[in-house]
């Protein structure tokens, strides 16, 4: 029987990766994002039969619903929720940080994210289905210019393991992903469009990809029912931990 998965903020990255992926495994997939000139060439891409592309603001609330009430019959019975959509804007530290992008990360990463889990939720529940959160080791592990960011994918994370609380009983599995660094557009989104900055990042550092992702969303979809995978994080071979930085007099 093929099952329907959402997954936002499939315009690029992970999210579009994550795309290719289900819809090569026979799945129907609803994708999401901003941008409706690339919704639409996945659309010209792949036909209609088994992709759904709804092109808004996952900010906006009243557009959000309005996507969801005009699914297709096919497309409207979520089985698996992908809350992919997110970013990270600027890297100062905090006593220099822009208001506006911390408000921006904060309504996307997190309300945005909470709405729409809430919207989906009895259909989940009725389906026994799968939420599957993007959250990111800048949850865990503080790093100077984090703040507000590492700041949303805590709430990620904590939230996540909440609803596996909530959803007791249910049969509905909740995952928080907490990836490393991953070379797609999310450098160029953080820096504003530094192309350069985003090159030297993962110049050498053979990061993550967007199709790794991809396949472990696949892979944390379907495992066998009885089984839930709380966190699950990962990171390039090429990256680990540092020390604490001590100031001196
Ligand atoms: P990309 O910038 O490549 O993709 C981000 C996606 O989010 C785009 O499809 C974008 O679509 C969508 N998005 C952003 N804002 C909105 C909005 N207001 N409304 C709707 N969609 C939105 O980055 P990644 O693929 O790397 O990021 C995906 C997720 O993974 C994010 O949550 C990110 O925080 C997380 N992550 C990334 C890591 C990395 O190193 N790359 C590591 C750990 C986590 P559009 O612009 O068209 O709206
Ligand atoms: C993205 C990973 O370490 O660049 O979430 O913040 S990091």
């Amino acid at each position: 029987m093929s099952r329907t998965i959402l997954i936002t903020g499939a315009t690029s990255g992970f999210g579009a990766a994550a795309v290719e992926r289900f819809l090569a495994d026979g799945w129907r997939v609803v994708a999401s994002g901003r941008r409706a000139e690339r919704l639409q060439a996945l659309a010209d891409r792949h036909g209609d039969a088994r992709l759904h592309v709804a092109a808004f603001d996952i900010r906006d609330a009243d557009a959000m619903h309005a996507a969801l009430d005009a699914l297709p019959e096919a497309f409207a019975g979520i089985d698996v929720l992908v809350n992919n959509a997110g970013l990270a804007l600027g890297t100062a530290p905090a006593q220099r940080a822009d208001l506006a992008q911390w408000r921006q990360m904060i309504d996307t990463n997190v309300t945005a994210l909470v709405a729409l889990t809430h919207a989906l939720l009895p259909g989940l529940i009725e389906r026994r289905g799968t939420i599957i959160n993007i959250s990111s080791i800048a949850g865990v592990y503080p790093y100077p210019g984090g703040n507000v960011y590492g700041g949303t994918k805590a709430f990620v994370s904590q939230f996540s393991l909440g609803l596996r609380s909530d959803l007791h009983g249910t049969g509905v599995r909740v995952t928080a992903i907490e990836p490393g660094m991953a070379e797609t557009e999310f450098t160029l989104v953080r820096t504003g469009g530094d192309r350069a900055a985003s090159d030297t990042l993962y110049a050498g550092a053979q990061p993550i990809t967007a199709e790794d992702i991809a396949g472990v969303i696949h892979y944390v979809a379907t495992l066998p029912p009885h089984l839930n995978i709380n966190r699950l994080e990962l990171m390039p071979v090429s990256q680990s931990f540092a020390g604490f930085q001590v100031a001196r007099d």
